[in-house]
């Protein structure tokens, strides 16, 4: 296992959890813990045993978005496109495309490029501590890192253009009312309910997770014609899997499915 030094890296039970480890600056992303937790998703991705992933912040956030203070003072002498393309974008489209469910559990801030990561994972789950802020503005940025592509699709566009042209701060119990998060808990409920979850899909049949993630995003975009048929070619390939037999013969003889991801 390759070992990290700005998050930790744990794994049990199929669950691999990635905590980023900056709690002093609220786990600002600095270019070092960008490339890093592009490297955890991709040994989760690879490790067989690995079937679901949990995202999280160490200390009392989630994380503040970009490291503020490790950019040049000098605005010019940096090329933020190329810092996105090659910091950002892969690790967003890793999350997004990766078969396995990811699951953020979000304590305290989520802001600016933080608020990104959490909405790139497939659930979230918030503590009542957690808070959401598309800070971008405040430093005269647009939304970045996905913001765009997933914040109109969790709370609509009206609610999405509020939360980029004004910046505030929104709470747990308002991110979930606006279909932001999937459930706030208690501060300490949050990592049983999350390891909660994350068992219950870890216990699931793999392909047919890795299917539905892939069919629910496909979807979001598709028209309905396009959506239909797309569903029926993962629905024949997930027919075809031992999963599906596992889990009907189980279904038969009244007893838990034990699936292989085969
Ligand atoms: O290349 C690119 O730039 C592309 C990517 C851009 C994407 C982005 O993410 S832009 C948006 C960046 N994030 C922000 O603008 C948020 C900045 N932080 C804040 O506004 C506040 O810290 C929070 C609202 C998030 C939290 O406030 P609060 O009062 O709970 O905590 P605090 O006291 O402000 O922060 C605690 C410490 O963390 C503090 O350090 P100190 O004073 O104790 O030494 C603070 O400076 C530090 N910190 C918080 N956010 C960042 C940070 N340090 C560096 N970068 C940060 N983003």
């Amino acid at each position: 296992m390759v070992g990290f030094t700005w998050l930790e890296f744990e794994q049990q039970e199929g669950i691999a959890t990635i905590r980023l480890n900056r709690p002093e600056s609220l786990n600002a992303l600095t270019d070092d813990l960008l490339r890093e937790i592009s490297g955890a998703l991709a040994q989760a991705e690879r490790d067989p045993f690995v079937r679901v992933v949990v995202i999280t912040g160490a200390g009392r956030g989630f994380c503040s978005g970009q490291d503020l203070k490790a950019l040049p003072r000098d605005p010019d002498a940096r090329d933020i496109g190329a810092h996105l393309d090659r910091f950002y974008h892969p690790l967003i489209e890793k999350m997004h495309e990766m078969p396995k469910p990811i699951i953020a559990m979000v304590q305290g801030v989520a802001a600016g490029a933080g608020m990104s990561l959490a909405m790139a994972a497939d659930l979230r789950i918030a503590s009542q501590t957690a808070r959401f802020s598309q800070a971008f503005v405040r430093i005269a940025l647009v939304p970045d890192s996905g913001a765009s592509y997933f914040l109109p699709r969790l709370v609509g566009i009206a609610r999405a253009l509020e939360l980029a042209w004004f910046g505030d701060m929104i709470d747990a119990e308002t991110a979930l009312n606006w279909g932001l998060v999937n459930r706030v808990v208690a501060p300490d409920e949050l990592t049983d309910a999350t390891y909660a979850w994350a068992k219950r899909l870890a216990a699931a049949p793999p392909l047919s997770l890795a299917m539905i993630k892939r069919e629910m995003y496909r979807g979001a975009e598709s028209r309905l014609h396009d959506a239909l048929q797309y569903e029926k070619g993962l629905q024949v390939a997930a027919a075809g899997t031992e999963d599906h037999r596992i889990g009907v013969e189980a279904f038969l003889n009244k007893t838990t499915p034990t699936f292989r991801g085969r």
